[in-house]
């Protein structure tokens, strides 16, 4: 029942999506203001009709709830997600002597050759970030991202918030408040940020004893952003649930900017031919008390049973 909605909700804006321009001049179908709601008591709502890799959900959320805003925790962790933005710091400083690799982002998906540079430069990229800790603290770093609006938004006078820590204070001691909210948007910090956060901001509720979240999500590439996004608020909702001593109610979904790039169109066809089976369920270790000192193996997923992956050009 989790998965159909979404899937229907991907049929509706490839039916019903206006054809419009968009910053990358890849050209989508968009539809503007749409909601889903998962029952998290149900199942994890991991997409069955493709395969969607928890394992980087699961350290890219780590990433974020450690305050962490330096891609070599990532690396550690195999986790190449944010790569291409540390790289691009890089090899923009003029501590990068290598080949020109201006504006990589389109030119890998079109020239081969260019191709095969840029992912052996990246390689090499990477290889040091995690060999060389003062290249690491230099240029694996991202600055303003989610870990550091979630666990260290700087004050006017300096002093920082911890989020975080605030919002599992509250949803233990004042568990009916209507202010439970969790912010990445940053309108200070957004002008200098290579992605504005497309997960704007997250209310969490809390009734029966069962925890729920809505996120406002402002921009989302329904084919492969959502189903990411999805599973990484529903991991969320549930790890806040285990430390705060309650059950997990629904994660609410609201969207702004709905998109089907138009170079996703044959591989949504292809996702929507497909039957969806039962959902996995999440598995989270029960001595687990505090999302301090969180590690991936304190996540598992049992039952899950996805078809194959669908590969789709990411839109930059
Ligand atoms: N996008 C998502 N989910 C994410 C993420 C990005 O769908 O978690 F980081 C997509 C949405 C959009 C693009 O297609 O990335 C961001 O572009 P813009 O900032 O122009 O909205």
């Amino acid at each position: 029942k989790n998965e159909l909605q979404y899937l229907q909700m991907l049929r509706t804006v490839l039916e019903e999506g206006h054809y419009k321009n968009d910053r990358t001049q890849t050209g989508t179908y968009s539809l503007f203001g749409y909601q889903l709601r998962f029952d998290l008591q149900d199942s994890f709502p991991l997409l069955t009709t493709k395969k969607v890799p928890l394992g980087l959900i699961k350290t890219e959320l780590l990433w974020f709830l450690r305050g962490d805003s330096n891609i070599r925790y990532l690396l550690e962790h195999k986790n190449h997600i944010w790569d291409e933005w540390a790289f691009e710091r890089f090899v923009n400083s003029s501590d990068y002597q290598g080949p020109d690799m201006q504006d990589f982002g389109h030119r890998h998906l079109v020239d081969p050759d260019f191709n095969q540079e840029y992912q052996s430069q990246k390689k090499q990229f990477c290889e040091r970030i995690l060999a060389d800790v003062a290249f690491a603290q230099k240029y694996g770093e991202l600055g303003n991202v989610y870990g550091k609006q979630w666990r260290h938004w700087r004050r006017a006078d300096g002093q920082e918030i911890d989020q975080i820590a605030q919002l599992v204070q509250q949803i233990k001691t004042t568990p009916d408040s209507r202010r439970l909210i969790l912010t990445a948007w940053n309108p200070a910090e957004v002008a200098q940020m290579a992605l504005p956060p497309c997960h704007t901001l997250c209310q969490f509720y809390v009734r029966e004893g069962h925890l729920s979240c809505q996120l406002y999500q402002r921009s989302a590439d329904m084919f492969l952003g959502v189903p990411f996004n999805i599973a990484s608020y529903a991991l969320l909702t549930h790890l806040l649930a285990k430390v705060t001593g309650l059950e997990v109610g629904e994660f609410v979904h609201t969207f702004g900017d709905a998109h089907i790039y138009q170079n996703h169109r044959t591989q949504v066809e292809e996702q929507l031919s497909r039957t969806p089976t039962a959902g996995p369920q999440l598995i989270l270790d029960p001595a687990l008390t505090s999302l301090e000192d969180l590690r991936p193996q304190d996540i598992q997923i049992q039952d899950y049973h996805p078809q194959g992956a669908i590969k789709a050009p990411v839109a930059v």
